[in-house]
């Protein structure tokens, strides 16, 4: 059975100033493409279809578009909801668009219970985890301490569970909305940590033949089974490097795992580019970078007059503008924004304790502190189901 593996469209997300709907729009004619051209048994969407609990209209009528078309491919589709989904919404006429093999899954009580599709080696079970909020699902799933490992472990020990009531030789399709341990994550993944926890561990998906992950933004290979296929669209300049792709899998009659990585169209490249504003302007070098969409850091020791007016004459699609004068680490001037980057929320909090107070907080006290951050998580969470 050959599958493509895709998530996190974020459907209605900006790119900075850039509105990538058409960019979005693109995609889903690509992905329809390549459904009927590379013979196509399953699409797997492995959540974040949309970029918020409440899209904009126009995000809602692409994902729309894109339903009539898988649906009029005829080619079976499986696909749950992730963190920036609304759950609720999202699910809302999933038993109707089932009837068209578009299978929307979105309950966390519905895990152990899959998508059966067959091919000429028998059954492929695909069950669908949504993106799982420990807080929000911890009675469903009867686990005492409220954490993505243990929420996750019990939702695969349903999978395993029905699994193992099925026929000798039966394949199984894990779709799952995550953050595994050993990813790399980018500037535009909404942080899920909880009790100081943001990732699980490869081997709760253990038992599957295939898992298809959604969440991290770049395309990864975590095992042989278990893979992000990433964004199809770049939403951060952390994402320059990145390659935009989707994963074309052949699963075995005997639950073999061979994927190919088929690009996304790019709608305009990427580029980081740093320097004086003067070196910027006339430097030969990032001349390759005239078209691109632009990130500079300037480091200029004094902020120039006018430079987003000055460098948009020679990179007219430049969205992003940083300072980072060139000074010593130990220096009280460098910025705020410096020191804060590639730091959690605890640990920016632990490191305010010992600045203020001259020691850092002990292990009772930093317990109190992932205490309010999970309170203030859980609540947020709480709201955006409620809207
Ligand atoms: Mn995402």
């Amino acid at each position: 059975m050959r599958l493509l593996h895709t998530s996190d469209w974020h459907l209605g997300r900006a790119f900075h100033r850039v509105n990538m709907l058409g960019a979005q729009a693109e995609f889903i004619g690509h992905l329809v493409t390549t459904v009927r051209e590379r013979a196509v048994d399953a699409v797997v969407v492995s959540g974040d279809v949309y970029d918020r609990a409440v899209p904009p209209l126009a995000a809602v009528e692409l994902f729309d578009d894109a339903l009539h078309r898988l649906a009029d491919l005829g080619v079976p589709t499986v696909m749950i909801s992730g963190n920036h989904d609304s759950a609720r919404r999202l699910g809302v006429g999933a038993g109707l668009i089932g009837r068209a093999g578009i299978h929307l899954r979105t309950e966390p009580s519905a895990a152990g219970t899959p998508v059966v599709l067959t091919d000429a080696h028998g059954d492929v079970a695909f069950y669908g985890l949504p993106y799982l909020e420990p807080a929000l699902v911890k009675d469903e799933f009867a686990v005492e301490k409220a954490g993505h490992e243990a929420v996750l472990s019990a939702a695969m020990d349903r999978v395993r569970a029905d699994l193992a009531t099925r026929a000798p030789g039966t394949r199984s399709v894990v779709l799952a909305h995550a953050f595994v341990t050993g990813g790399e994550a980018s500037d535009s993944e909404r942080d899920i940590t909880v009790g100081g926890v943001a990732a699980v561990p490869a081997g709760v998906f253990d038992g599957v033949d295939y898992v298809a992950l959604g969440h991290l933004h770049g395309c990864q290979t975590i095992t042989e089974r278990v893979r992000y296929s990433g964004s199809p669209l770049a939403y951060s300049f952390s994402e320059a490097g990145h390659r935009k792709s989707m994963w074309l899998v052949d699963l075995g009659g005997d639950g073999s795992v061979s994927a190919e990585r088929l690009d996304c169209p790019v709608p305009r490249p990427l580029a980081r580019i740093k320097g004086t504003l003067d070196g910027l302007l006339t430097d030969p070098a990032p001349a390759r970078h005239e078209e691109a969409w632009v990130e500079a850091t300037l480091t200029d020791a004094v902020r120039p007059a006018d430079p987003m007016a000055r460098l948009t004459e020679r990179f007219p699609h430049i969205l992003s503008l940083v300072f980072a004068p060139e000074r010593a680490p130990d220096d009280p001037q460098v910025s705020y924004a410096r020191r804060l980057a590639g730091r959690g929320d605890q640990q920016i909090a632990q490191d305010f304790v010992a600045h203020v107070r001259g020691a850092g907080p002990d292990e009772e006290e930093a317990a109190v502190l992932r205490a309010a951050f999970d309170a203030v998580r859980a609540d947020a969470a709480v709201r955006e189901v409620a809207r």
